[in-house]
């Protein structure tokens, strides 16, 4: 079948539990928002296909969970990152000291030349606000990354970030061409991803169906990671084998959209 798009681009959503990163995603490829919390079991993704510059742009956006417990998981996910949003509620101080340590999260785990930005989210709620936005940015220019206040709820400035940092990564990639041409190959420049060998994900089935997606490299030590997951209970009682029923696919598996 044909590509319907000229670049796929993964990214990633981090940053503590409740800073509004799935509120984000959810604004930005469905156009929605929901005032009620359910946080995220491991990581999920969504997809949306936007233009940046003539080209059709496919962003597969990873949106991971902000819970400590789930950090075994969401960090296999940095490494295959060409973009990571570092997410804080200017509502809660400590979501925003703790962008120091997903920055080193993203140091340990993430390749070194993945684009970062920062975002100060919930800025709607200006009387609970606990972070001016002078301080935002300020810790941006320390890192050397772009910082935008953003709305989940009032639709504020989630497509700027998204299409900034697609546009960013695509300007990258597009001086590394011109870089490798400058050397004489002539040659078109492939992007491929690193692709993860071990790591798959599944829609959990079971019959007791917690509906997230789950990961494992079919062993039942993997899966034992996934404590919000009803896989490991299901495993650990089946007299017979589990037949998982959701499609096995690589994590880097190119998603229907
Ligand atoms: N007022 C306001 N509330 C928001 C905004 N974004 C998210 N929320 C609320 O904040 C709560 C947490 O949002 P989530 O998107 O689930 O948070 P999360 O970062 O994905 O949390 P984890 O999945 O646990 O890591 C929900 O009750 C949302 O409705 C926003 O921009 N403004
Ligand atoms: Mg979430």
């Amino acid at each position: 079948m044909a590509k319907t798009y000229d670049y796929l681009f993964k990214l990633l959503l981090i940053g503590d539990s409740g800073v509004g990163k799935t509120c984000l995603l959810f604004r930005f490829s469905e156009d929605s928002f929901n005032t009620t919390f359910i946080s995220t079991i491991g990581i999920d993704f969504k997809i949306r296909t936007i233009e940046l510059d003539g080209k059709r742009v496919k962003l597969q956006i990873w949106d991971t969970a902000g819970q400590e417990r789930f950090r075994t998981i969401t960090t296999a996910y940095y490494r295959g990152a060409m973009g990571i949003m570092l997410v804080y509620d200017i509502c809660n101080e400590k979501s925003f000291e703790n962008i120091k340590n997903w920055i080193r999260n993203i140091e340990e785990h993430a390749s070194s030349d993945v684009e970062k930005m920062i975002l100060g989210n919930k800025c709607d709620m200006t009387d609970r606000r606990q972070v001016s936005k002078d301080r935002g940015e300020k810790l941006a220019i320390d890192y050397g990354v772009k910082f935008l206040e953003t709305s989940a709820k009032s639709s504020l400035n989630v497509e700027e970030a998204f299409y900034t940092m697609g546009r960013d990564i695509l300007h990258n990639l597009s001086s590394k061409t011109t870089d490798n041409s400058a050397g004489g190959s002539g040659k078109p420049v492939k992007i491929t991803e690193k692709k993860s060998k071990r790591i798959k994900f599944f829609k959990c089935s079971t019959p007791l169906g917690c509906s997230s997606l789950a990961f494992t490299d079919h062993s039942q030590r993997d899966l034992a990671v996934l404590e919000g997951c009803c896989l490991p209970e299901v495993l650990a009682a089946a007299v017979a084998p589990v037949v998982i029923r959701g499609a096995l696919l690589p994590a880097d598996a190119e998603m229907p959209s």
